[in-house]
């Protein structure tokens, strides 16, 4: 697996060294979910060498919704609107729910993850992951940026998945559930939706089939600085880094190195490739994470564009 995804990063650092940059805005796209193309008739889009670009203001559309559903810890009725509102907005793509029982310190909870699956041409699969729960017992928490942020550029991300099929290896978009702990962060009372799924992968022997494991997490920030993860696989990181520099955005990557405690690990335990693009300066030393001030102000359309940027040009540098 690793030296598959070596030879994938070698030949895509070498194609992307001869290409420019695009400088061209994005172009604007309506506020609605476009239909779904029917089966089979459309044909692979061709890589034209340019850089996909994401629908910035859209995204941040999504973002403001999920907030506007207020605190969504697992159990709650915004966590249940939420889970609505991702099976709706999904509607006529192709939605697994993984449910599943956790045992947590405050009780058992049926927990969900939603997986929507996009087909390539080719064999293997990229998984792009977030949270949509927020932390538990806090019912002054909304989580702009750790918990909607993320769910909202997936959301986005869907629409240029859903737009035919890819050339290159399948993408699937994974909302896990029950990141946040019930009490004290710890190995068991932690990533419950990620700890669930990756032993249920590996069972089944998806893990064998996944490329690449890129985790969003706390991605808004309107000061964006993503950390180095040392507990990522370098290979990726390097080709994340790769994708930033192709587009100009290198100087929001890689200034800081962190080991980082994610939903990233569990995958990474089990043998997948992962990078984890976390934003873990989240004002003055990480003052609004997990308080009250995590609100919709401190974020930016521009953060989500970037992290949204990168993440398909990540794709597209995977799938040559
Ligand atoms: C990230 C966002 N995390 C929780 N919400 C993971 C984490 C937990 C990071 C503990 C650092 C310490
Ligand atoms: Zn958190």
């Amino acid at each position: 697996m690793i030296r598959r995804l070596l030879l994938c990063l070698t030949l895509a650092l070498a194609t992307a060294a001869c290409g420019q940059a695009p400088t061209d805005p994005p172009a604007k796209q309506p506020q609605t979910k476009p239909a779904a193309a029917p089966a089979g008739v459309t044909a692979p889009a061709a890589d034209s060498g340019v850089a996909p670009r994401i629908n910035p203001s859209r995204a941040m559309q999504y973002v403001r919704e999920i907030v506007g559903m207020g605190p969504r810890p697992v159990g709650s009725a915004g966590h249940r609107k939420l889970e609505a509102y991702l099976r709706t907005q999904l509607k006529g793509d192709n939605v697994e729910t993984d449910g599943f029982t956790a045992t947590t310190p405050a009780g058992s909870f049926p927990m969900r993850n939603y997986i929507a699956r996009y087909p390539g041409t080719k064999e293997g699969v990229i998984v792009i992951a977030t949270h949509y729960d927020t932390l538990y017992a806090r019912q002054d928490f909304v989580g702009a940026n750790d918990g909607a942020s993320g769910t909202g550029l997936l959301l986005e991300l869907a629409h240029h998945l859903r737009a035919g099929k890819r050339n290159g290896p399948s993408v699937w978009l994974v909302w896990l559930d029950g990141e946040e702990a019930f009490q004290v962060w710890s190995a068991t009372d932690s990533l419950y939706g990620s700890r669930h799924l990756a032993q249920k992968w590996q069972k089944d022997g998806t893990t064998k089939k996944i490329q690449a494991f890129l985790l969003l997490d706390m991605i808004g920030d309107a000061d964006l600085s993503i950390e180095r993860d040392s507990n990522s696989t370098p290979a990726l990181l390097k080709m994340v880094e790769q994708a930033a520099t192709r587009l100009g955005y290198q100087s929001h990557f890689f200034r800081r190195e962190v080991p980082m405690e994610d939903d990233h690990r569990p995958f990474a335990r089990a043998g997948v490739p992962v990078a984890d693009l976390i934003d873990f300066d989240y004002g003055y030393a990480n003052a609004f994470w997990h308080t009250s001030d995590d609100t919709l102000d401190k974020l930016s359309p521009r953060s989500l564009e970037i992290v949204g940027d990168v993440v398909l040009e990540s794709v597209r540098l995977l799938s040559q």
